[in-house]
């Protein structure tokens, strides 16, 4: 059975750029939500629900078909929540993307600077149409930040036509749940607070696996 992480802080934390009440919706109820309906999904397929959420949904194109969006939808929302809560951290605790020489350096070699960056994602960030996720990925060491829609994870957007395999280490939820009841429709101003609350610390550990 899957289970639902607990929040790796305080429901306040994030306070002032992410409220609360949002953080608790969001996490008791929006995640918990996924997690029940992957495991109702798979409740009769004990192979499947022995996997790990990475490979299940790595692998998503290996599952019969009568369970797949399901599995996709549910365990995505799963996957992609589960990594949301572990690259965010208190701003009074977080410690700048320049502590991390390997990380800000390749941030500014690939993007041309780190407010660059920033607004590269930003950018992505309201072009994309309706519900999904912004992330940040590393392809065969390099960087990249793609988005994908609803509750797909970048690690089912293999192309076998080459070696492309997407790592995620940062993403940004940009479902109205995670910012409307503090940013309304403000999805940009959301946007552009959500660097203040980046544990970049955690950010590294994925970008060094
Ligand atoms: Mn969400």
């Amino acid at each position: 059975m899957f289970t639902l992480p607990k929040l790796p802080y305080a429901y306040d934390a994030l306070e002032p750029y992410i409220d609360q009440q949002t953080m608790m919706l969001h996490h008791d109820k929006h995640h918990q939500t996924y997690v029940n309906n992957l495991n109702e999904t798979l409740k009769d397929k004990p192979e499947l629900l022995a996997k790990n959420i990475e490979e299940l949904i790595k692998d998503l194109n290996q599952l019969p078909e009568d369970i797949k969006t399901k599995v996709r939808n549910n365990g995505g929302g799963h996957l992609n929540h589960s990594l949301f809560w572990e690259i965010m951290g208190s701003p009074e605790e977080n410690l700048p993307v320049t502590k991390f020489s390997n990380l800000n350096s390749t941030i500014i070699s690939t993007f041309g600077s780190f407010d660059k960056f920033k607004e590269e994602f930003q950018k992505k960030a309201l072009s994309r149409f309706g519900s999904g996720w912004i992330w940040l990925v590393v392809n065969n060491g390099k960087l990249e930040i793609v988005d994908t829609a609803n509750q797909d994870n970048p690690i089912s957007m293999v192309n076998s036509l080459s070696s492309m395999v997407y790592r995620p280490i940062l993403c940004l939820d940009v479902w109205e749940h995670a910012y409307y009841l503090k940013y309304q429709n403000r999805r940009a101003d959301y946007a552009g607070v959500f660097w203040n609350v980046v544990n970049w610390q955690k950010v590294v550990e994925l970008f060094e696996k």
